[in-house]
């Protein structure tokens, strides 16, 4: 059965929040969780997912193109997730996979947004992008920055911050609050959930929220019946 009448058959799950927060965490469980039950799940992140935008991904994560703007780069994490949404995405949901990526267009209108690039353009971005795809469920994990920084730089080591962690604290903020507007905006796609609860905690309250609002069938049927 197609949720959306758009002849798809599987689910798109999104994952959202700051830094650290504990998105790639929380997919592996969830992804462990449905295949438990024996569901195809596809993993996946943004910016990347496909060799092209994984390309993408290593000039706008290294700063590359930074010195040409937001907006700029607003065009570049939307040209990464237009093959990302081609190439890896639709034809996962065709084939009736739960995709869960680690992180989509909320991060778009959430960094670029608050970096100032003008939202008509981001929507415009986001419409080209997903030529129709959408989630169906939006996991947005929500910690205050300090705490996930302090996860995020414990687990890189040595790394050094990538071109977002070395913003200004108070942008890491500004982007929690736009995360939080979104949810409210939008509640029947978005979930918030309490990320400064320990793993189990927050695994158990994502997948509440994955059947209070998603049928989980085992096999190859999933249906969506919406929040
Ligand atoms: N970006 C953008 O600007 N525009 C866009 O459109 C898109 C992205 C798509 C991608 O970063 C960057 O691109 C991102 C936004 C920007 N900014 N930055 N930086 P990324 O993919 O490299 O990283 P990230 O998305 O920010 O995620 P992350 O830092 O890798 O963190 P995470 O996946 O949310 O957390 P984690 O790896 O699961 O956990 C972090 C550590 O905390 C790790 O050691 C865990 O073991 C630990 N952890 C996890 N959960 C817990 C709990 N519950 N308690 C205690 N410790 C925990």
């Amino acid at each position: 059965m197609s949720p959306h009448g758009t002849g798809r058959r599987g689910v798109l799950v999104t994952f959202e929040g700051g830094e650290g927060a504990g998105k790639s965490t929380q997919i592996s469980r969830l992804a462990d969780h449905l295949e438990g039950r024996g569901l195809r799940v596809v993993r996946t992140r943004e910016p990347g997912g496909t060799p092209g935008a994984e390309a993408i991904r290593h000039v706008l994560l290294a700063g590359g193109a930074r010195r040409f703007g937001s907006a700029a780069e607003a065009l570049l994490f939307a040209a990464a997730r237009a093959d990302h949404v081609d190439r890896l995405i639709r034809p996962a949901l065709a084939n009736g996979a739960w995709v869960l990526s680690d992180r989509f267009t909320d991060s778009t209108r959430v960094y670029q947004g608050t970096a100032g690039v003008a939202r008509d353009l981001l929507m415009a971005l986001e419409q080209v992008a997903l030529g129709g795809v959408a989630p169906d469920l939006t996991v947005i994990l929500d910690i205050p920055a300090d705490i996930g920084l302090a996860r995020a730089a414990a687990r890189s080591g040595d790394g050094g911050p990538d071109r977002f962690e070395g913003d200004p604290l108070a942008e890491h903020e500004a982007r929690r609050k736009a995360f939080l507007a979104i949810a409210r905006a939008e509640p029947a796609r978005c979930v918030v959930i309490d990320a400064t609860a320990d793993a189990d905690t927050v695994a158990a309250a994502i997948w509440t929220a994955v059947e209070n609002r998603l049928t989980v069938a085992t096999g190859d049927t999933v249906t969506v019946t919406g929040a």
